[in-house]
């Protein structure tokens, strides 16, 4: 039975936030502009041949660093409560470190924030969002350990140049897609094929970078500025594809690798990796030869210091997936490897109505299921939903997209129900943008952007009108519609 449809008008609780995101390299463009530097998906997107699908790249991109007031119009127009933007590391250090502080880098933010809460909109201020100074990936980037000093540094100018009217932080943004896509298999910037080695050291960084940054901000910044600060994980809801048991602790598995190995440090009781992640790996490791796991060890004291390093779980998510373990897995992928250590097939139900992104099928209950397990998990900690979105080829019609966030809207309401802790919702995208390796050929925005025309024109969608009139009313009215000739002559 759908426990999502159901069709009555159903309210959002007093305080429940709504915003919508972007991210520095996917809508600023401005690439090589006023001393910015050089960052990994700029080396990336020029590299001959191209490794974007349509040979783009985020030189311009919707041009946000010079139309960033009519980006907050747009804010304005939805009656967002808040405004989750990225910033580009190096148009602030143009070289990564701090011996440069490019001072047009910081009064390019200093305008939008200031535009934000002119607007009464609050600026949520995300550090890291994928695009890693070039400098520091030539040392490692994220597999040199010498990088969380990196990111301290770095945040620790936002945080002096910024902290006195951001109070709604996020260190970074999806730890997974930073190491398992770029260091793993190959489907993000840096490129790096590492898989069963990159991604765990790369997690290991990750994690102690972030928690650096909290306590930094804990220790020296939260009594004068007074704000929250946490992490954004990506996370899938993987079902078991049967109720075997064998298919219900694959599907755990899949779980705990996709968003358990980054969440479970800080979030759970005891902090640690999970330990169905720590003993798959060491098992296949000891199998394959090595003489340690390949994932690396958390020291007591790492896992002190990583624990309860956050003022709420940022969550962002999209899908769900099947999985189901199979005797025939030892062939079906290299060793060592990531997919090899989780041990289990990922499939689909092909009754899910498919998004524009290949791996994006709308699952309204996934998304129930997921928020239901991280209370249980983790003692019912603060949730915001940082990013949830769905794809289209184009087009101000879009009613598919409509079907997902009423539904999605739905099923976290049916959370809330339940005692979930979420206290806000953040649609990707404000705006159509330059979506990594698919370049312009997958849109997610609220409003489209017209990338053929010289002044990128923005124009809302009729999910524009559908999200803005939940956010007047705080409540989900399925019956809602907006008139067509708005959507049409806006
Ligand atoms: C987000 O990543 C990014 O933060 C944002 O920059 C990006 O534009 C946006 O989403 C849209 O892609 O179901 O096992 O096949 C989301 C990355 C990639 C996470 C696909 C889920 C599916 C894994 N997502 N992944 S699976």
């Amino acid at each position: 039975e759908c426990i999502w449809c159901k069709s009555s008008i159903r309210r959002f609780p007093d305080g429940f936030q709504f915003g919508a995101s972007t991210a520095a390299y996917q809508v600023e463009g401005g690439w090589s502009e006023d001393g910015k530097g050089l960052s990994i998906w700029d080396v990336a997107t020029h590299m001959q041949p191209s490794p974007i699908k349509d040979g783009s790249s985020g030189d311009i991109a919707a041009n946000s660093y010079h139309l960033y007031k009519r980006d907050v119009e747009i804010a304005k127009e939805l009656g967002l409560d808040f405004y989750r933007f990225s910033v580009s590391w190096t148009r602030i250090l143009p070289n990564g470190l701090t011996n440069k502080i490019n001072k047009l880098g910081i009064a390019y933010y200093n305008g939008l924030i200031d535009e934000l809460l002119r607007n009464n909109i609050k600026p949520f201020l995300t550090i890291y969002h994928w695009d890693l100074p070039y400098e520091l990936q030539k040392l490692g980037g994220w597999v040199n350990p010498l990088v969380t000093e990196w990111f301290v540094d770095y945040a620790k100018v936002l945080f002096d140049n910024f902290g006195d009217r951001v109070q709604l932080w996020v260190t970074i943004n999806e730890p997974k897609q930073i190491c398992y896509e770029g260091y793993g298999d190959v489907s993000k910037a840096p490129f790096i094929n590492a898989t069963g080695i990159g991604e765990y050291i790369c997690a290991k960084n990750v994690l102690l970078a972030h928690a650096k940054v909290y306590h930094l901000y804990n220790d020296h910044y939260r009594q004068l500025q007074n704000g929250s600060i946490g992490i954004s994980i990506s996370c899938t809801w993987f079902d078991p594809a049967s109720d075997t048991f064998d298919d219900q602790q694959g599907a755990r598995d899949a779980r705990r690798f996709d968003w358990g190995i980054y969440a479970h440090p800080i979030f759970s009781k005891d902090g640690d990796f999970p330990i169905e992640v720590k003993r798959n790996i060491a098992y296949k490791s000891a199998e394959q030869g090595y003489s340690k796991s390949r994932l690396p060890v958390l020291s007591n004291s790492e896992i002190t210091f990583i624990r309860g390093s956050s003022d709420f779980f940022g969550v962002n998510t999209y899908t769900s997936k099947l999985a189901y373990r199979d005797a025939s897995l030892d062939e079906m992928y290299p060793a060592p490897s990531y997919s090899d250590d989780i041990g289990v097939v990922i499939t689909k139900d092909p009754s899910w109505p498919q998004g524009q992104s290949n791996w994006l099928q709308e699952v309204p209950w996934g998304f129930y299921k997921l928020l239901m397990e991280i209370k249980d998990l983790y003692e019912n900690p603060l949730v915001f939903i940082t990013e949830n979105g769905w794809s289209t080829a184009g087009g101000l019609l879009d009613d598919d997209r409509v079907r997902y966030y009423r539904n999605y809207l739905t099923a976290l309401l049916d959370a809330l129900n339940q005692g979930c802790n979420v206290k806000g919702y953040t649609a990707w995208s404000l705006i159509d943008n330059f979506e990594w390796k698919q370049g312009y050929t997958e849109k997610f925005g609220l409003y489209q952007v017209d990338f053929t025309s010289p002044d990128l024109t923005r124009r809302p969608r009729k999910s524009a009108y559908i999200y803005k009139e939940i956010i007047r009313s705080k409540q989900l009215d399925l019956n809602f519609e907006p008139a067509l000739e708005e959507v049409y002559e806006s």
